[in-house]
């Protein structure tokens, strides 16, 4: 009986320890825009199996965000259905941009967990805060200045996977005091080609990275702070088995400084600051193919130079943000093509011709609470947004198409959205409108004879582009009570002039193969819907099940599907939870894609279920705490690919993974 008690009591303690985890991990409904915790060495986050997972994993588990996949690295985040050139992704505010012409490099490739500490996801026209978009914005956050006087803390991450041999370690150091912190960290990440459903080997499936990032930071006064950053991320030897070219590097150099103020007795109550610079390398080629008609190389650049200055204060009910930001970036891609017949001459071009970006622009938020129940939030982006061909030689290819084109292009951005939300114990629900607009991107605007082996044409830019605009309505509701929770929630945008690529049967390819050319023109509208039922049920306080059920649908003025919309997709969830192990079995899986878009060179994908099992466990020895991590996905091997791999390359098979984290305080 005593041991029956001190059970319960322990058992009680430890439920109590987690329900205040649980607490601190989820998500603020009052906050329009999503926030990740990147909870790494937590036992349970965010339906997060793995304590070394990837951001790229970390953002697949949102509802509104799906990854496009080329392969086993750097995947492609859509928010809403609409892919990187519809979206704003940021570091920390800072603007990013790839170097690849073919989508090898989103953002998010080029930051790890190790330098972040949550991710924020706004849908449609409440992604705005650092910058333009249509579809949404995605903000890495870095570390917050840690002055906690903690000492010294270290923490090992070790991990390894069956499919594919892929190994992972990293290592934390970090020292706080109540003047002055600093932090390191690494990671490295290697995996050879992983092997689909029934053992079938993917060939160029292979990668290899490492992360290091140095955050410092300095208490100047009781008001004032600066913080320095670094991020060094490299990425050597990554094939893409759904193109027809591999990535021997890909490496980015992240900087920036940032000044902060905190005083709760003046009006402007905190002003950060920060100045940034970004390099990045993209070298793309086909050397290691066997057979290709030509050998090509294409290398990129992008440099980005910026800067944001972000205030927010009080007024009564009003909670004010302001955000004042610029950027200039620079982005070259070349390509040269070496025929198989060493008598014919080599060829060289332009495929981004130095492409000079300035922008600069400003954001305002009021977030003011009527009353007890009731909050409306108001927020407008407005920009200026300059386009400049630097090399001659682009200018005077593009004007071939363009007769009529100079090297600069201008043009102003407007962004307003409005929310309104009440919020009772019991249930929620809130109403949004917006309005936003958004400038074509490098390759929309400037690209010249892109290869995309999605539809097989070659893309020629449109430097006359309108603006891409969009009217969006949304509307979420939740209702909870201690043990169950039902929540929906809906998006629908029509989009005006909407950028896709258009046939012109007059050009001939420049890519040996392909079936054609297409410009970037304007659609004179399309509508894209999506909506998401979630539910969860807490049959006590260590057993729960959770369920989420999605559908979208879009299509064009031209009466065709869009591409890369996501079929009926669904997950269902059962865990067990304590404060020292956890378990999960996960069912998900799509439908059938009925409403392919075979115009725009999709096929229909056939629908698939996956069956993954994960486990957890957390223990203390002295100072130290570890956390082990260990589970199989894909556990019966299924043989599949979604709508979003892109020309169907299957998933990976079965895998059997591991992940050990060490911290020692
Ligand atoms: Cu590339």
């Amino acid at each position: 009986m005593k041991k029956f008690i001190i059970y319960s009591i322990c058992l009680f303690i430890s439920g109590f320890i987690f329900a205040q985890e649980n607490i601190a991990t989820k998500k603020d409904t009052t906050k329009l825009n999503e926030v990740i915790v990147l909870g790494r060495r937590k036992l349970s986050n965010y339906r997060q199996e793995k304590t070394l997972s990837s951001i790229d994993d970390y953002l697949e588990k949102n509802n509104k965000v799906t990854m496009i996949k080329r392969g086993n690295y750097a995947w492609e985040p859509t928010i809403n259905n609409m892919n990187s050139d519809r979206l704003n992704v940021t570091i920390d505010g800072m603007q990013i941009f790839g170097a690849c012409t073919d989508k090898m490099d989103p953002i998010t490739s080029y930051v790890d967990v190790s330098n972040l500490e949550k991710v924020s996801v706004g849908s449609g026209q409440t992604g705005v805060e650092n910058g333009h978009c249509v579809g949404g914005g995605i903000d890495l956050k870095l570390p917050s200045s840690k002055f906690n006087d903690s000492g010294l803390k270290t923490s090992v991450d070790l991990g390894y996977e069956t499919n594919g041999n892929y190994k992972t370690g990293g290592l934390d150091l970090e020292y706080s005091g109540n003047k002055f912190y600093v932090n390191a960290d690494g990671i490295y990440r290697k995996s050879d080609n992983y092997d689909a459903g029934n053992s079938k080997k993917i060939l160029y499936s292979q990668f290899e990275k490492y992360n290091v990032s140095l955050q410092t930071g300095y208490k100047l006064s009781e008001n004032h702070a600066i913080d320095a950053n670094v991020i060094y991320d490299r990425a050597t030897d990554v094939g893409y088995p759904a193109l027809p070219m591999d990535v021997s590097l890909a490496e980015a150099l992240i900087t920036s400084v940032t000044h902060n103020y905190a005083n709760d007795s003046t009006l402007i109550q905190t002003i950060e600051t920060k100045l940034y610079f970004n390099t990045i390398t993209h070298i793309m080629d086909d050397s290691k193919r066997l057979d290709v008609p030509i050998r090509m190389d294409m290398p990129g650049w992008s440099d980005t130079y910026g800067f944001y200055s972000k205030a927010t204060t009080q007024v009564n009910k009003h909670k004010l943000a302001l955000n004042f930001n610029g950027f200039y970036n620079r982005s070259l891609a070349e390509m040269s093509m070496y025929p198989n017949d060493p008598n014919q001459p080599a060829m060289f071009m332009y495929t981004w011709p130095d492409i000079r970006t300035l922008y600069t622009g400003i954001f305002a938020k009021d977030d003011f609470s009527l009353n007890k129940n009731e909050a409306l939030s108001m927020s407008v982006r407005f920009g200026y947004h300059k386009n400049t061909i630097a090399k001659e030689a682009g200018l005077e290819s593009l004007q071939i198409f363009y007769p009529e084109i100079s090297d600069t292009k201008s043009r102003f951005l407007t962004s307003i959205a409005s929310d309104y939300t009440f919020k009772k114990k019991s249930y929620d629900v809130s109403f949004g409108l917006g309005y936003g607009e958004r400038a074509p991107s490098v390759s929309e605007g400037y690209g010249f004879f892109l290869f995309n082996s999605f539809d097989n044409y070659d893309y020629i830019g449109n430097p006359t582009l309108k603006n891409e605009k969009a009217i969006e309505a949304n509307v979420k509701a939740d209702f909870h009570n201690s043990k169950f929770h039902i929540g929906i929630e809906t998006s629908y945008f029509h989009i005006m002039d909407y950028i896709i690529g258009d046939v012109d049967a007059s050009l001939s390819p420049m890519t040996i193969g392909a079936n054609g050319v297409r410009i970037y023109k304007s659609l004179p509208n399309a509508t894209i819907f999506d909506v998401y039922l979630n539910s969860s049920y807490k049959f006590s306080k260590t057993f729960s099940v959770n369920g989420t059920l999605g559908y979208n649908y879009g299509k064009g003025s031209n009466d065709e599907n869009l591409p890369l919309i996501k079929p009926l997709s669904y997950l269902a969830e059962a865990s067990y939870n304590t404060s020292t192990f956890n378990a999960a079995i996960q069912f998900e899986g799509n439908g059938n894609q009925s409403n392919y878009s075979s115009f725009y060179g999709e096929d229909k994908t056939p629908a698939y279920g996956i069956l993954n099992i994960n486990l957890g466990n957390m223990f203390y020895t002295n100072n130290n705490k570890w956390i082990l991590k260990y589970g199989v996905e894909n556990v019966l091997d299924a043989h599949y690919s979604t709508y979003a791999d892109w020309n169907n390359i299957p998933r990976q098979g079965r895998n059997c993974y591991m992940n050990i984290s060490f911290v020692i305080y």
